[in-house]
């Protein structure tokens, strides 16, 4: 699995072929394929698909777009036959939400879980200097027990469509690239990081896993190209002088390559681009290089029109454009991991971003924005003990996979390890503390660890809040609460929240993870209704008006940047309007409002 999660790197030792274009594609209601030998032979009706792409808005037919089941990938690739002297692993950098692969007809991977990646290796079953066939069987099925949480309607006819406990379309499909990855025999396959600063100085002690016993050695060089630090053996310390800090919003990068020697022969060599930096939490502040910082941005989504969740390198260009244009810096990956790209980004943008391992719709309900601020049915998630049994190890597991692949990111400065868990309940509290500690066990930084606390458990109803190094807010107080001619007492009701929190949790940072109101772009009323620019805009100015009462909130990030596509419903109008942008990345109003605040608000407060 280590291997799996390092970003492909071509080097002196590695090489890589870009497997996305266009891919046969075939639905498989019955579950056919295997029995039909789909595996060995190829699909026998295929259409064709962009590979990466969700499949769901590639086509007219409402069938496609709602299909809930198997379906199937295939296309051939020509192996290099020099490129068969070591490992040759094919790499989905994400198939949403669970896959199997088969190589020339035999099985050679299968994976749980939609959004990291992973490998399988080939190398037994290809035929070198020749082309070889690649069937992949995807599922976007999910159920109570899997990551994230959703459930199934059948129609009257049979026909079954994805009734997810979340409020974001179910894209699915190989919705990032696929590669083809030629490293040698003995190879890197995985390196650790922590970072601490003594003066001017960075210390780094890192680990480099490998699959032989030949000298390790890591060698760091500065963004110029030149040697900084160097250090022989698996594990150890090196110090890089005067270091160059990864800042909040001024962003510097060392390369650390790890490589493998035999004697004078280089065996493998492996690098990531990383930021030396610090980060903690101290009383009521987040410390980056020991200095508190506000945060500001937002929660986000992949999503945008006609490639659903499918890597857009030129919509993230924008949205990080956005980003910087508003004076943010940070987001949340708000509801699952982002595309390995997105991190590189925020880690050259100098970006804050709390990682979100996809544990959301924790909460019964299969509107959890509509339930969300009072139990529909009385019973809660963690009651079940299937939940404990089941869908425990899955979370556990998509954590794992998740550390694993974001631990080295100057970027990834705190995890998210839920998003608005029903914590209601006492049987919360063994399922959360399981979490926490593994989180704690896999990342080597130690890095601060939360959730998002839903309004169904404002303070003194949730019963976890003691396990989170800081805490993440979502309030829509003014909208599902209290909205429209009563906005004032939305401010109100928080306000009485806040001081609730100060006695039960004093002395921990508090942010606002989410906020905000569904806003048609274009309407205006004065005085302002809600679903107008003017209301997101007076929303805003009160939810502002309270966080500037707390000197221990710490950050703030709306809900969204834009718009996204949602399951339908009478609560959504083609989707889900909360953006200060529209899907196509048009500002609203509240857009201008968040610049102006966020500009005169420095990253750092000291
Ligand atoms: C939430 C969820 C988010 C929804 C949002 C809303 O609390 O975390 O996924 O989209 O509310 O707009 O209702």
């Amino acid at each position: 699995m280590a291997f799996a999660s390092l970003y492909p790197r071509f080097t002196r030792t590695r090489r890589i072929e870009d497997l996305c274009g266009t891919w046969d594609f075939q639905l498989d209601p019955e579950g056919v394929g295997v029995a039909q030998g789909w595996p060995e032979a190829g699909l026998p009706d295929p259409m064709e698909v962009p590979v990466p792409a969700s499949f769901n808005d590639l086509f007219t037919d409402k069938g496609i777009r709602e299909y809930y089941g198997d379906f199937w990938y295939a296309r051939r690739f020509f192996v290099p036959g020099e490129w068969c002297e070591g490992n040759l692993d094919l790499r989905f950098d994400a198939a949403t939400h669970r896959a199997t692969v088969y190589v020339n007809g035999a099985e050679v991977a299968s994976h749980e879980g939609g959004f990291t990646p992973f490998v399988a290796p080939i190398a037994q079953v290809v035929r070198p200097n020749d082309w070889n066939l690649v069937v992949v069987r995807v599922s976007n099925e999910l159920t109570e027990q899997t990551i994230p949480a959703g459930g199934v309607a059948t129609m009257r006819d049979g026909t079954r469509i994805a009734a997810p406990y979340f409020d974001f379309f179910n894209y699915s499909g190989l919705q990032r690239p696929v590669r083809l990855l030629s490293t040698p025999t003995e190879r890197v396959e995985d390196l650790s990081v922590d970072i601490a600063l003594t003066g001017n100085d960075a210390q780094v002690s890192y680990a480099v896993t490998t699959n032989g016993s030949h000298e390790v050695r890591l060698v760091v060089t500065d963004e110029d190209g030149v040697e900084v630090a160097r250090a022989t053996g698996a594990t150890g310390t090196l110090t890089v002088a005067d270091a160059r800090l990864w800042q909040l919003r001024d962003a510097y990068l060392y390369t650390f390559t790890a490589q493998i020697w035999d004697g004078e022969t280089l065996v493998d060599e492996w690098y990531d681009e990383i930021g030396l930096r610090t980060v903690a939490i101290e009383g009521a502040k987040i410390l980056v290089n020991g200095r508190p910082v506000y945060l500001k941005g937002f929660g986000r989504h992949e999503d945008s029109p006609v490639h659903g969740r499918g890597f857009d390198p030129v919509v993230n260009k924008r949205d990080f454009e956005l980003l910087k244009w508003m004076g943010a810096n940070s987001f949340r990956t708000s509801h699952y991991p982002y595309a390995e790209e997105q991190l590189y980004q925020a880690d050259r943008e100098g970006f804050f971003v709390i990682d979100e391992v996809a544990a959301v719709g924790m909460l019964r309900s299969t509107k959890n924005f509509a339930d969300a601020v009072t139990s529909a049915s009385g019973a809660t998630y963690f009651d079940d003990p299937l939940v404990h049994e089941k869908t425990l190890p899955a979370h556990l597991a998509a954590l794992e996979e998740l550390v694993q692949r974001d631990k080295r990111h100057a970027c990834v400065c705190a995890w998210s390890l839920f998003n608005e868990p029903d914590f209601s309940s006492e049987n919360a509290v063994p399922y959360a503390q399981k979490v926490f500690d593994a989180c704690r066990e896999l990342d080597p930084q130690r890095r601060p660890r939360s959730y998002t606390n839903v309004t169904r458990c404002r303070a003194g109803i949730d019963k976890c809040t003691h396990l989170a190094d800081f805490m993440m807010l979502n309030r829509y107080d003014g909208w599902y609460v209290s909205g429209g001619p009563r906005i004032a007492d939305a401010q109100q009701i928080l306000i009485e929240e806040m001081h609730k929190w100060e006695e039960l949790e004093p002395n921990k940072p508090f942010m606002f993870t989410e906020y905000g109101t569904d806003t048609l772009a274009g309407l205006h009323k004065l005085p302002s209704v809600m679903w107008s620019e003017e209301y997101q805009v007076e929303f805003f100015r009160r939810q502002h008006e309270v966080f500037d009462m707390f000197d221990w909130v710490v950050g703030e990030q709306p809900w969204n940047l834009c718009d996204f596509q949602t399951g339908e419903g009478i609560l959504r109008v083609d989707g889900n309007k909360k953006g200060a942008f529209t899907r196509t990345r048009e500002p609203k109003a509240v857009a201008f409002l968040l610049r102006d605040r966020w500009t005169h608000i420095a990253d750092y407060q000291d």
